[in-house]
């Protein structure tokens, strides 16, 4: 099973309230590995490049001004499956439709203020983590508990 890294950005409206220590129990919880982790804020040209595929779309210019709103909590977290296992712990896009059990489903009643961002796929992740950490900003190590967390067959 491939080992993955993904994106992760605990939106302005996580910070504004107080959520970010929630949402990454959820994720440390389900045993992903934070390899890198910071406060930001995302300038107008960061948002522009990372929600590039929607530029188009009718949302994209309230969804710039969002995620430029306030600082985000951004982080690289990694794990066997490491993409799909977040996007099933944050839930679905808009927190008016994402399951209880998810982030959203949990913490969240808006659409579009949807409390996080996870990458979707393996080409979004790798381009979403060189947008926003330098790779020394990304820390290999080993964790004390990791022997109850993964076996060989998830590390393979
Ligand atoms: P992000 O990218 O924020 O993790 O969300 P998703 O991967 O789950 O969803 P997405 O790329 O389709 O949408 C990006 C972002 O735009 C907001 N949005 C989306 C919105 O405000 N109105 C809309 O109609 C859509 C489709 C929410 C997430």
């Amino acid at each position: 099973m491939a080992i993955e890294r993904t994106l992760i950005l605990a939106k302005p409206d996580a910070v504004q309230r107080g959520l970010v220590g929630e949402i990454i129990k959820r994720f440390e919880a389900r045993g992903l590995k934070i390899i890198g982790l910071k406060l930001m804020q995302i300038t107008k040209e960061l948002a522009a490049r990372h929600y590039a595929a929607h530029t188009q779309k009718p949302f994209y210019p309230g969804l710039v001004s969002f995620m430029t709103s306030g600082p985000v909590a951004a982080m690289v977290l990694e794990g066997p499956k490491a993409i799909d296992a977040c996007r099933k712990v944050m839930g679905k896009t808009f927190c008016t439709d994402a399951e209880p059990g998810t982030i959203r489903g949990d913490l969240g009643v808006s659409r579009g203020m949807n409390l996080v961002h996870g990458s979707d796929g393996p080409e979004a992740a790798k381009k979403e983590i060189e947008l926003f950490f330098k790779p020394e900003e990304l820390l290999e190590y080993k964790r004390a508990g990791d022997a109850w967390v993964l076996n060989d067959e998830d590390r393979a």
